[in-house]
């Protein structure tokens, strides 16, 4: 090789050299922008291990399609769809994971037994057979469906009766129709001159129960301004119809009362007619608009963006199928298509600390001077509170590098509905210190370790309210459960002055924020160092006492108290504490909750502590155009009481501790110095999607 060929040789290797650079530095914004974080956004990961059964998953779409298959297949060739039946048609109207017994699950998790069948629970309409009825049937086994079992009498004591049916969309879309197309053609001049109604403005929102006995389903309906993209709960115009739709031929509905103002009519021809003749006081409602103010788009430009979480050396938890771990915790999560979030086979370190965590029911009792905002008492696990959770916003409702969870359901229609990002799990850095100490009394050092916990949530947007319910795991074996309720307030119209305001407060020109109750109902079936438990409750009392070395003096000594809870034994036919079918019959419980309170000795058995959380609200100014999450919390906290020898978090991963001499700022010496290093690189955070509008 002669020296030319050489020169130009190392000539194109340095251009190359040089052009690798220059593309290098340009794809980089030509800065010195660090590398990327090792990823810190878990992905959901199947279940890859055939051989162990997930027993507290959920059904998957492939369960829930051969459930519904086996049953059409065996119900016979008069079902209808549950998205198109009609009160007179038979229809399968839900399917979920029907729970295994408790005896049988431990003992495959614990004894290596095999798993239990895995089973669905699928409910039925039977609005089309000569007594109409609701009939629960078990389906199993899973994945191949071969029996169904009629569980209905077993569970309820008798058949369930029809009337007791939660609504189907059909039903509420029909009684709209009924009012739009009977009535609303009473009231023409009304509905348009005070209302402005012109043939969509106006919309609905049922006050429940639906009556005042068992058998009714007669609902009071209010009717609110609907204008696209803002809620109506903030929007009551002050009409409410009474409508009996107890009737299994629609055609055979009527609207029994009107109520306006203050005052009840037949119908809406003597509205109309008294309207006419000028004798009616009427109160104008203008049109709300798009962007007034229970809109809830933003009023500012935006600015810069809020602080972010993330995880620098990547995630301490994994998700595989229902599955959780971390370094301290495991569990399995699951969403009841109706009773909605739940954990079960809660481990610390290895070891169950509860079987079962879950939400049993959220109900909210109204107060006002109109009949359907004075009859309102929702019980939401009627409508679905795991239905009902989907979509969340990936940094707003869950931190950005939250695992986001889809769930499938089958409720109220024929076909698998997927439920996109119904349940986030994340590690919540909590910006304050589990625990800390400056020692500067003799020796000289500090120790302490940054508060996070383990968060699994799922938040139910059920009508106007979006309750956030969390379970959270703490690094020192406490297990908390919260919810925080947000969303729009339900309203009443404000017709009269200071009587109404008995009711709530004044949030809008004639809108009256209207009083109530948020009670929600956990069901917590802790296995505390095994299934034989005991329940003390420990309080302290002052009691007065001479102090020993000073007789003449008193003292007010704490001394502790012991008294027994009421609890209840665990019994598999007490499963939950709460029922779908309560909504649209209080009167009649099939399953009475205060019937599990029987006076039974809870020493040294499998117990069950059923737990109420609530909070008054009174709606103000500031609950317009939400709620907000702060100071609208409840739930439990459940720490560890004598079971560990020392606080567990001593050997959580993260603390830290240095002494005087010790130079802090030395990675080796502290971990939180390593974080400028390992926070110089960029969070590779998923993209943002969301694809549930
Ligand atoms: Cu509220």
């Amino acid at each position: 090789m002669n020296l030319k060929v050489v020169l130009v040789f190392l000539a194109l290797s340095l251009i190359t050299i040089f052009a690798l650079a220059y593309v290098l530095l340009t794809s980089r914004g030509g800065s010195n922008l660090p590398p990327r974080c090792p990823s810190v956004s878990p992905r959901a990961q199947p279940w890859t291990h055939p051989g162990q059964s997930q027993l507290f998953a959920d059904l998957s779409r492939e369960e829930l399609t051969a459930v519904m298959s086996f049953l059409t297949q065996k119900l016979g060739p008069g079902l209808v769809d549950a998205a198109q039946a009609q009160p007179s048609d038979n229809c399968i109207f839900s399917v979920e994971l029907q729970l295994p017994p408790k005896a049988a699950a431990l003992a495959h998790l614990d004894r290596g037994s095999p798993p239990p069948a895995r089973e669905a629970l699928a409910i039925v309409f039977f609005g089309g057979q000569p007594q109409p009825n609701v009939t629960e049937l078990v389906v199993g086994p899973l994945p191949q469906p071969s029996y169904m079992r009629d569980v209905t009498v077993e569970r309820h004591g008798g058949p369930l009766p029809y009337h007791r049916r939660p609504m189907l969309a059909t039903e509420s879309a029909q009684m709209w129709t009924h009012l739009k197309e009977v009535e609303f053609p009473k009231a023409p001049v009304f509905l348009a001159s005070v209302f402005n109604y012109n043939g969509s403005t106006l919309a609905a929102l049922h006050a429940t129960p639906r009556g005042l006995r068992s058998g009714d389903r007669a609902t009071w309906i209010a009717l609110y301004h609907n204008i696209s993209g803002v809620g109506i709960f903030l929007h009551p115009v002050g009409l409410e119809l009474l409508l009996d739709h107890r009737a299994l031929d629609p055609a055979h509905w009527a609207v029994q009362q009107v109520f306006y103002l203050g005052h009840y009519y037949a119908d809406l021809g003597q509205l109309e007619w008294e309207f006419k003749a000028g004798r009616l006081d009427v109160v104008r409602v203008p049109l709300p608009l798009p962007d007034g103010a229970s809109s809830l788009r933003s009023r500012v430009s935006p600015g810069p963006l809020p602080p972010l979480e993330f995880s620098p050396q990547g995630s301490r938890y994994s998700v595989q199928g229902h599955l959780v771990e971390s370094f301290l915790w495991t569990f399995t999560f699951g969403h009841g298509a109706f009773s909605g979030m739940r954990i079960f086979d809660v481990r610390f370190k290895g070891e169950r600390v509860a079987y079962e965590v879950s939400v049993q029911e959220c109900v909210s009792i109204y107060g006002a001077d109109s009949p359907k905002t004075m009859m309102t008492r929702y019980l939401d696990s009627s409508y679905g509170l795991g239905r009902h959770s989907r979509g969340l916003v990936r940094g707003v409702d869950c931190p950005y590098q939250s695992t986001m969870v889809d769930t499938h359901v089958l409720v109220g229609q024929g076909a698998v509905q997927l439920l996109p990002g119904a349940v986030c799990v994340f590690e919540e850095a909590q910006g304050l210190p589990l625990r800390r100490h400056h020692n500067q009394l003799q020796s000289h050092f500090y120790g302490g370790l940054a508060g996070s916990a383990l968060v699994v949530r799922s938040v139910s947007s059920v009508g106007n309210y979006d309750y956030i319910w969390d379970f959270v795991l703490h690094p020192n074996g406490a297990l908390e459960g919260r919810v925080h309720a947000t969303g729009y307030i339900n309203t009443a119209f404000l017709s009269r002055g200071e009587e109404s305001l008995l009711f709530g407060n004044r949030v809008g020109e004639r809108v009256l924020g209207a009083v109530h109750t948020h009670a929600f109902h956990f069901k917590l079936d802790l296995d505390v160092a095994g299934l034989k438990n005991w329940v003390v409750a420990e309080d302290v009392v002052f009691k007065p006492v001479a102090a020993p070395w000073s007789p003449e003096h008193q003292l007010q000594r704490p001394q502790l108290t012991r008294y027994q809870l009421v609890v209840t034994r665990r019994k598999e036919e007490e499963s939950q504490s709460s029922s779908i079918y309560y909504q649209n019959d209080i009167w009649t419980a099939t399953a009475a909750f205060a019937d599990f309170i029987n006076n039974e000795t809870l020493l040294g058995e499998d117990l069950v502590a059923w737990v109420t959380a609530s909070f008054l609200h009174i709606p103000h100014a500031e609950d317009v155009p939400n709620t907000v999450t702060l100071g609208n919390r409840v739930g439990f906290l459940l720490r560890p009481y004598n079971f560990f020898d020392e606080d567990p978090s001593i050997f959580s991963p993260g603390s830290v501790y240095f002494e005087r001499g010790q130079d802090a700022g030395f990675c080796s010496v502290n971990h939180v110095a390593c974080i400028p290093h390992l926070a110089a690189c960029v969070p590779d955070l998923p993209p943002f999607s969301y694809q549930d509008l």
